[in-house]
């Protein structure tokens, strides 16, 4: 087993950025080995439950309201709708549904209708994640009560480069929203944004900071960015595919435990590149024909991916009145 270390310098981040991609792999393989079974990918769905309209200015988001990205602003949605869609998920393989807003911070008056979507969803079995921007203690504490496993909140770029990305917030404030999420008790689920114009040493920056902080993240969420007309970010230089499989390498490396997911940018990479990153070390992924707003590959095309590679879904057991979580492999799903 590797070493969990919070103690990664920049230098030592960035030169296993820079090693030969062969040895990088390698690397990455050995420490995913040792800590994960290699054919097992956790399965995600996600649900926007509150779209666009947000005051926020993040560069590369469609659901910022100051950008034309023609995604419209709707109101948060109705119990029922959130339930139907997760029991769709459940029945389409996922394990974890992940609730998302596009709010810079939630309302107190959001929270009981937030929680009450926590709760019914739990009550499927399913793990529940939520993504609402920035979190007060007590908002916090109340989203643990419902029965939420997990929280989102990324860190998206390295600190240096973030002021280059949004003027609305601070890195700071996306820190201490991870300390209430980790006092509370809640998983964390913390990741970033590649392709967004940065430097190999500012891609550097942001795994360095991820594993340096308190705990790692539960769940790391690698995005690559998906460039929405409108956006800031519509026009940015696609990044070079083996720099992302390297990010996902490195962040295997220094959070060896962590699962790490092959998020956002999936609609528009082929199936040789998805089993590069599955080489060297994502396991988790975001299933459904949307993220929150843009595409995601179809579901058929996932389960070919899964059958053709010879991976199965993680299976997870929640027993939703005890809140108990115990993770169970189940080869049976090969073709999930
Ligand atoms: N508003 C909340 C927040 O910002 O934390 C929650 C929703 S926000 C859309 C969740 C995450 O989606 C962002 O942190 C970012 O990493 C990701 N994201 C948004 N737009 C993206 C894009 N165009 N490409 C890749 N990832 C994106
Ligand atoms: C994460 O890191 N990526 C997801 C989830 N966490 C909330 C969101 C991706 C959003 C991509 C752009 C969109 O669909 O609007
Ligand atoms: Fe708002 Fe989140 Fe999009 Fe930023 S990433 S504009 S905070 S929805």
């Amino acid at each position: 087993m590797a070493a969990i270390r919070h103690d990664w310098t920049r230098e030592e981040v960035l030169a296993l950025l820079d090693l030969p991609f062969a040895d990088l792999l390698a690397r990455a393989q050995a420490v995913h080995r040792a800590h994960h079974d290699p054919n097992a990918v956790q399965v995600s769905t996600l649900l926007s439950i509150k779209t666009g309209g947000c005051p926020e200015d993040c560069a590369y988001c469609p659901q910022a309201a100051r950008y034309h990205t023609g995604v419209d602003a709707t109101k948060l949605m109705e119990l029922d709708e959130v339930l139907d869609k997760a029991q769709q998920a459940k029945a389409d393989g996922a394990t974890r549904f992940c609730m998302g807003a596009a709010w810079r911070s939630p309302k107190d008056r959001d929270i009981p209708k937030v929680a009450a979507m926590i709760a019914a969803v739990k009550a499927l079995g399913m793990e529940t994640c939520a993504t609402l921007g920035m979190l007060t203690p007590t908002q916090t504490q109340a989203l643990k009560h419902a029965g939420l496993d997990y929280y989102n909140h990324n860190l998206d770029s390295a600190p240096e480069f973030y002021g280059q990305i949004i003027h609305t917030r601070e890195y700071q404030d996306r820190l201490d929203t991870l300390a209430h999420v980790r006092d509370a008790g809640l998983k964390t689920c913390c990741g970033g944004i590649v392709g967004m114009g940065e430097t190999r040493a500012q891609r550097a920056g942001l795994l360095q900071t991820l594993a340096c902080l308190p705990a790692h993240p539960d769940s790391v969420p690698i995005n690559r960015l998906v460039r929405v007309e409108g956006t800031p970010l519509a026009g940015e230089v696609e990044l070079d595919p083996f720099e992302f499989v390297r990010t996902i390498a490195v962040a295997r490396i220094t959070m060896p435990a962590s699962m790490v997911r092959l998020s956002a940018g999936r609609a528009q990479m082929s199936d040789e590149l998805q089993a590069l990153c599955f080489l060297a070390g994502a396991n988790s992924i975001f299933h459904g024909e949307k993220l929150l707003t843009t595409d995601n590959p179809d579901c058929d095309r996932d389960a070919a991916l899964f059958a053709r590679l010879g991976v199965h879904a993680l299976q997870v057991e929640v027993e939703a009145a005890t809140a108990h979580v115990e993770v169970v492999e189940n080869p049976e799903h090969a073709d999930a």
